[in-house]
C-alpha cells in the first residue's frame, strides 16, 4: 500500500506532501487552498494566474511558478512532485501531463481530491451525480430545489462554478451534495481503488457529439461520461430516449441492489418516470408500482410556469427521480417546481412584439442542445454559430430545415453551417455577420433577424456552438443579444407575451 493509498480522509496524514496543482482557476485555488491546509508542500503551475489568486496564494503559503508550459519548469522538476491535482481545463495530452505519467506521478482531479476530504465537516454528505451533454446545470439545480423542499441541507457544486473542494469544505455541513460532472471531470475519475467514487445516485441525462477535439474521439467521450454510474449505491437513472444512456448503466459495476431507474416523456412501465394523460408520474419509489403511479405535477401547471419546453420536463423527470431516491413527498416536489425558475439564457423570452418572440438560449452551446431547442417551435429565424469544437452540423441542419424561415449565421466557424445550409436548404436566406467589433455582433444580427421575421415566428438564439471565439462566454453571448433585442423594440411589447420566464 502506497501513502496515497491511506490517503482517504481529511483527519489522514498529508504533512509534507508533495503536491503540483496545475492550474490557478477557480479549481486550482481550491485545491491548492486546501492542501496547504492539510499541511503539504504545495506548487502550483499555471500558464496565467489572476493578480489576486496569486497574491492570496502567497498568503496560504503555496508557491507558483507561472509562464509558457510547453517545456517542463524547472521549479517544478525541483519540486519532485508524489502527486498532481490537475484543473479539469488542462487537455489530456498536454505536456505536463505526459511528464506526470513518464515520472510514474499519479494525477488526480479536484473532485477525487474532494471525495477522499469528505469527512472534514460531520457526517459526510451523500453523493448526487449529474453529468450529459445538456441539462447538467438546469437538473442539479432543480434537484437541489426539491431536496432542499424537503427540508435537507443540500449544495449544488462541481462544473455549475463551485469547486466541489469549496462545498466539502463549508464549515455548516451538508447532507446532500448535488455534483455536476463535466467530462473533463470524468476523464479524470477513477472506477476502482481508494479514490473511486460511491455515489448515493447517479444520472446522465443524454449523449451527443461534444468535446470531440479535447477527448479525441466520440467514444472517448461517451467512456467518460458513463464513469458517472460506477460504485452507485442506490439508483442509476437513465433516459428511456437515449439507449446509450442505458447501456452505459447495464454495463456499469454498481453496488448490489443499486436499481436501474428510467425517465423519458412517454408512458412509464415499472421502476420508470414518465408522463401519462398529461401528468407527471413516478412508478419506480411505490411499492405497487406494478399496476400503480403517484402524480408528480401537471404539464399544464408546468406549462404555466414556464417549465414545459420538452427538454426541460426531461429534466425535471430526471431531478424528480433523484429527489424520490431520497424519499421527497411528490407533494412537496409540485410545490418546490411551481416557484422555480430557469437560469437566464436559457429559452428566454427577451422580447415580444408584433407577434414575433425573441428568445435567448445562448446556452445551446452544442447541436444536441439547440436541436431540443428548435423542436420547441415551429417558424423560426435562426441565429447560430460560434465555435463549433469539431462536431459535426450537418445533421442539425437537415433536421429543422423545414422550420426555418431565415437563419443569421455569427461566428468564426462559417464554412461548415454555409455548406449545411447550401446542400439541405438551397432557397432558404441566409445572411452572414461580419461585425469585428464584438458590441456590433448582435445588434447587426437583431437587424437582419428583424428584416425578414414575421407575425407567428420565433427569432431564436441557439447557436450549438461554443462562444469564445467572439463572447467571454455564453453568458455574455446572451446578455449582447437581449440588449440588442431590448434596443431594437425600443419599449414596444405585445400585451400578451411577458418579456421574461416564459419557455415554449
Ligand atoms: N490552464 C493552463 N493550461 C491549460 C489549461 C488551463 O495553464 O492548458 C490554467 C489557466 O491558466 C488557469 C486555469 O488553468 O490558471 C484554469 O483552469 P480551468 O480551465 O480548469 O478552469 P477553472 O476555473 O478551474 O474551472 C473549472 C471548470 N472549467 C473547465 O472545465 C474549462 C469550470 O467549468 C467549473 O465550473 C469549475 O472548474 C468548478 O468545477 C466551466 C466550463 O466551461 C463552467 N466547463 C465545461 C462545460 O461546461 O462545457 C466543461
Amino acid at each position: 500500500m502506497t501513502r496515497l493509498d491511506t490517503l482517504t480522509s481529511w483527519h489522514a496524514d498529508w504533512t509534507g506532501l508533495r503536491v503540483a496543482v496545475l492550474g490557478l482557476g477557480v479549481t486550482g485555488f481550491a485545491a491548492a487552498d486546501t492542501l496547504t491546509e492539510l499541511g503539504a508542500d504545495v506548487l502550483v503551475v499555471a500558464a496565467d494566474a489572476p493578480d489576486e489568486r496569486a497574491t492570496l496564494l502567497d498568503v496560504i503559503g503555496a508557491r507558483l511558478v507561472q509562464g509558457d508550459l510547453r517545456s517542463i519548469p524547472d521549479e517544478l522538476r525541483a519540486h519532485r512532485p508524489e502527486l498532481v491535482i490537475v484543473s479539469p481545463g488542462f487537455h489530456p495530452d498536454h505536456p505536463l501531463l505526459q511528464w506526470a505519467a513518464a515520472e510514474h506521478v499519479p494525477v488526480w482531479g479536484d473532485v477525487e481530491l474532494a471525495w477522499r476530504l469528505r469527512d472534514k465537516v460531520g457526517e459526510p454528505a451523500e453523493w448526487v451525480l449529474v453529468t450529459g451533454t445538456n441539462g447538467k446545470t438546469t437538473t442539479v439545480q432543480l434537484t437541489a430545489t426539491l431536496l432542499a423542499a424537503a427540508g435537507k441541507r443540500v449544495a449544488p457544486c462541481g462544473n455549475i462554478g463551485i469547486p466541489v473542494l469549496d462545498a466539502i469544505r463549508d464549515p455548516q455541513g451538508w447532507d446532500v451534495l448535488v455534483v455536476e460532472l463535466s467530462s473533463y471531470q470524468l476523464h479524470h475519475l477513477p472506477r476502482t481503488g481508494p479514490g473511486s467514487l460511491r455515489p448515493w445516485a447517479s444520472v446522465c441525462l443524454n449523449l451527443a457529439d461534444d468535446h470531440i477535439d479535447w477527448h479525441g474521439s466520440a467514444k472517448a467521450y461517451r467512456d467518460a461520461k458513463a464513469t458517472v454510474y460506477a460504485n452507485t449505491r442506490i439508483a442509476c437513472v437513465y433516459n428511456k430516449a437515449d439507449a446509450a444512456t442505458e447501456e452505459m448503466v447495464r454495463e456499469a459495476d454498481v453496488q448490489d441492489g443499486a436499481r436501474a431507474i428510467g425517465f423519458g416523456l412517454g408512458t412509464p412501465g415499472p421502476s420508470d418516470f414518465g408522463v401519462v394523460d398529461g401528468i407527471l408520474c413516478d412508478r419506480a419509489f411505490l411499492d405497487e408500482r406494478r399496476d400503480m403511479a403517484l402524480e408528480l405535477i401537471t404539464l399544464e401547471e408546468l406549462h404555466a410556469v414556464g417549465l414545459s419546453a420538452p427538454h426541460i420536463v426531461a429534466n425535471i423527470l430526471a431531478a424528480s427521480a433523484l429527489a424520490r431516491s431520497f424519499g421527497v413527498e411528490p407533494r412537496v416536489i409540485r410545490a418546490a417546481l411551481l416557484e422555480f425558475s430557469l437560469d437566464a439564457h436559457r429559452i428566454q423570452v427577451v422580447g415580444a412584439a408584433r407577434g414575433i418572440r425573441w428568445i435567448d438560449d445562448s446556452k445551446a452551446t452544442n447541436p444536441h442542445a439547440a436541436d431540443a431547442s428548435l423542436r420547441a417551435f415551429d417558424s423560426v429565424v435562426w441565429l447560430v454559430g460560434g465555435l463549433l469544437k469539431g462536431v459535426d452540423i450537418d445533421d442539425l441542419v437537415r433536421t429543422h430545415v423545414r422550420r426555418l424561415r431565415a437563419v443569421v449565421i455569427i461566428g468564426v466557424d462559417r464554412a461548415a453551417l454555409r455548406d449545411a445550409f447550401a446542400r439541405h436548404a438551397p432557397g432558404l436566406p441566409v445572411f452572414e455577420i461580419d461585425a469585428d467589433d464584438t458590441e456590433q455582433v448582435m445588434p447587426q444580427a437583431v437587424g437582419r433577424a428583424a428584416e425578414v421575421a414575421l407575425d407567428g415566428d420565433v427569432v431564436l438564439l441557439a447557436p450549438a456552438a461554443a462562444s469564445m471565439d467572439q463572447f467571454e462566454s455564453y453568458v455574455e453571448r446572451g446578455r449582447l443579444f437581449t440588449e440588442a433585442v431590448q434596443d431594437y423594440l425600443g419599449g414596444e411589447a405585445d400585451d400578451d407575451e411577458s418579456a421574461s420566464g416564459g419557455g415554449a
